[in-house]
């Protein structure tokens, strides 16, 4: 993709997304592109990208684990034992940054990465992968998970302590469910908590 993009490409990849995806993971995927294009304005970073990386981040949450699995084996993407055993959960966010430079045409690494970290985080995360990772949360059509009004006022102002209030009510919710906890997103919380 070319740096000087126009409105069209954004507006090809949102048709691609409405052919890809259920209407459900649509209707969401509309809702986290425009929530991060927001939070972009907010905080002084790419609109576009933002819009991008929003539109394609769910891009292969569609297609079955066993697929996922394959095409990691093919890319030769290292997969964690705990992202193997919840391909649905965590490892589309792997498969969907590597269609997005593969099949949708991103050439840029933030992009991508935002994309690649989108579910688990990672420490020390740029500027626009904080904005997908909690566009992914708050968009407006998720169902109202805990402390919401309060971290979607607060993603407006301080990314930061945004991220930590997530991922803080993410392992919390882990802990209910049998889900295994990700040394990914372990380690995104520990770099973002605050003692
Ligand atoms: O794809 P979405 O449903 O829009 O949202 P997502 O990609 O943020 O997360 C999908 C699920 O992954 C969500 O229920 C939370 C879960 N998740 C996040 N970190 C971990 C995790 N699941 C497991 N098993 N382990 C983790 O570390
Ligand atoms: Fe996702
Ligand atoms: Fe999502």
């Amino acid at each position: 993709m070319s740096p000087k993009r126009n409105l069209t490409e954004t507006e090809k990849l949102r048709q691609a997304m409405e052919k890809e995806l259920s209407s459900g993971r649509y209707i969401h995927t509309l809702g986290v592109a425009y929530t991060a294009s927001c939070l972009a304005m907010a905080h002084e970073e790419d609109m576009e990208n933002a819009m991008i990386a929003g539109l394609l981040h769910d891009c292969a949450k569609g297609m079955h684990g066993s697929e996922q699995v394959a095409i990691c084996e093919k890319a030769r993407i290292h997969m964690s034992a705990v992202e193997r055993s919840n391909p649905s959960a965590l490892l589309h966010a792997k498969v969907g940054a590597y269609l997005a430079e593969h099949k949708y045409g991103v050439t840029q690494p933030d992009i991508i990465n935002a994309i690649r970290y989108h579910t688990t985080g990672r420490p020390d995360m740029s500027k626009l992968e904080k904005i997908v990772y909690i566009a992914d949360y708050i968009e407006p059509g998720r169902k109202p998970l805990a402390d919401m009004d309060m971290i979607r006022r607060i993603a407006f102002q301080d990314l930061d302590w945004t991220l930590e209030k997530i991922l803080a009510n993410t392992l919390a919710y882990l802990q209910t469910t049998d889900g295994q906890i990700d040394d990914m997103t372990a380690k995104t919380y520990q770099y973002y908590k605050r003692v």
